[in-house]
């Protein structure tokens, strides 16, 4: 079978939900992908920010296939040996008392929504049924019933009503907005992404995150980051929060809390929020399982022994700058922190962002775009300097043969 055998099969038997590029691919090393015709490729897109610690990491995989051999799932009925390690070590890991386990990330935020909303039941007084979060317009928490009721994207939430009530929308990087409507004694949390990501990796002002905080905790409101993308090293400090040194009342971590190995996600949180929530109120069949929780320990271990927020931040100022000094037209923006960046581009007579992700492809780089006109570049956050500049070489000579373009300068 060829390429177009593999995607014609997926066409005729899978929903059409996504419009992948055109490769297919059957082995994955650190960051390098190989297609069904062997062709290698620098993966610049990681999962999503799933794959951190590169593809099929020898510490995660040798973790996954000791565990698989002994016990695989238990449920949350009974205990497991390896569900506490799992629970000391991440928790400990990004300071918190407790996590509670689940599997993608939109279940991760719909435990933090449902946390919330108890706490402030619970401990701030606030009505039954009356709790309100306040959350930011192109915002991107996943693709359930209640987290699209917070969407502002049509293409997250449109054809999919009623949607679930209670939530605030607020323009993001801006924290007069969030003072404004701040002192509504029902709200019990302000959700937001410490980067947006699929909104196109929307990095805001210095101080916002923490301007929002302290305006949090001046009116006994949770602040609640989804770090399910911009976590766990991908921003050059382990958490985008900690740029600003702000320590969120409930963390949300998915994706490569498991080295894109297999689904783990957790909600992180302080006693006095985590156990409002009494047994069983809340959990999941998957939730901690003894292979998440190996895969997981494993995937921690990797962050640090390897020192990837280091290399994320040193690898990003690189990536940042280099694209910077293309001098094409179609570039308007290159953003990001760390290695979650993004080249925004404009249209070039017809050529788009897809076009050029295609163009990629053919010279061995894959990446796709967001909202058509938005290049997300995440490659895997153990990428060397040499591999970087070789990537960076592609990318370059993709923009170097596009027509130059419209000079705006002349119109
Ligand atoms: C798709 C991108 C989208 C996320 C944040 C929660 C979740 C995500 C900040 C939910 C998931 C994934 C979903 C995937 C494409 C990708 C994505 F931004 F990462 F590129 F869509 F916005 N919070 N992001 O980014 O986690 O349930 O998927 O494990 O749905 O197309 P999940």
């Amino acid at each position: 079978m060829n390429t177009q055998d593999f995607i014609t099969r997926e066409l005729k038997y899978g929903a059409h939900n996504y419009h992948p590029l055109p490769v297919v691919l059957s082995k994955g090393e650190g960051i390098f992908v190989w297609d069904v015709e062997g062709k290698r490729y620098f993966d610049f897109l990681s999962g999503y920010s799933a794959l951190s610690q590169g593809h099929c990491h020898p510490k995660i995989i040798a973790a996954l296939k000791s565990q698989a051999d002994s016990l695989t799932l238990v449920s949350r009925a009974f205990h497991s040996d390896i569900l506490g390690e799992f629970m000391e070590k991440a928790s400990k890991f990004f300071g918190y008392d407790k996590l509670l386990p689940m599997n993608t990330g939109a279940e991760a935020v719909e435990t933090a929504l449902k946390l919330a909303r108890r706490w402030g039941y619970d401990k701030k007084g606030v009505p039954e049924d009356k709790a309100k979060i306040v959350v930011c317009e192109d915002n991107f928490h996943g693709r359930t019933i209640t987290i699209i009721s917070m969407s502002t994207d049509p293409s997250s939430y449109a054809g999919f009503g009623p949607f679930t009530e209670g939530f605030i929308k607020i323009p993001y990087n801006d924290a007069d907005a969030l003072q404004r409507v701040i002192s509504d004694k029902n709200i019990v949390g302000f959700l937001l992404e410490p980067i947006q990501g699929e909104a196109g990796v929307a990095v805001p002002d210095d101080g916002y995150l923490k301007r929002c905080y302290d305006i949090c905790k001046a009116n006994n409101v949770l602040f609640i980051a989804d770090e399910v993308q911009s976590g766990i090293a991908r921003t050059g400090k382990l958490l985008a929060c900690d740029w600003e040194g702000v320590h969120p009342d409930i963390l949300i971590l998915g994706k490569a809390l498991s080295g894109g190995v297999t689904p783990v996600s957790a909600v992180f949180a302080n006693d006095e929020i985590m156990l409002t929530i009494k047994p069983g109120e809340h959990g999941s069949t998957y939730g901690g399982n003894p292979l998440a929780c190996a895969v997981g320990i494993a995937a921690l271990e990797v962050v640090e022994e390897e020192k990837l927020s280091e290399n994320a931040q040193k690898m990003g100022e690189i990536f940042r700058s280099e694209m910077q000094k293309i001098n094409h037209k179609m570039i308007s923006q290159v953003r990001g922190k760390g290695l979650l960046n993004a080249v925004v581009t404009e249209p070039n007579g017809d050529i788009k962002a897809w076009d050029i992700c295609l163009k990629l492809k053919e010279k061995g780089l894959i990446a796709k775009p967001t909202h058509d006109h938005i290049i997300r570049f995440t490659p895997p956050l153990v990428i060397s300097e040499e591999q970087m500049m070789e990537a960076i070489a592609i990318i370059k000579s993709v923009f170097e043969e596009l027509p130059k373009g419209v000079d705006k300068t002349l119109c």
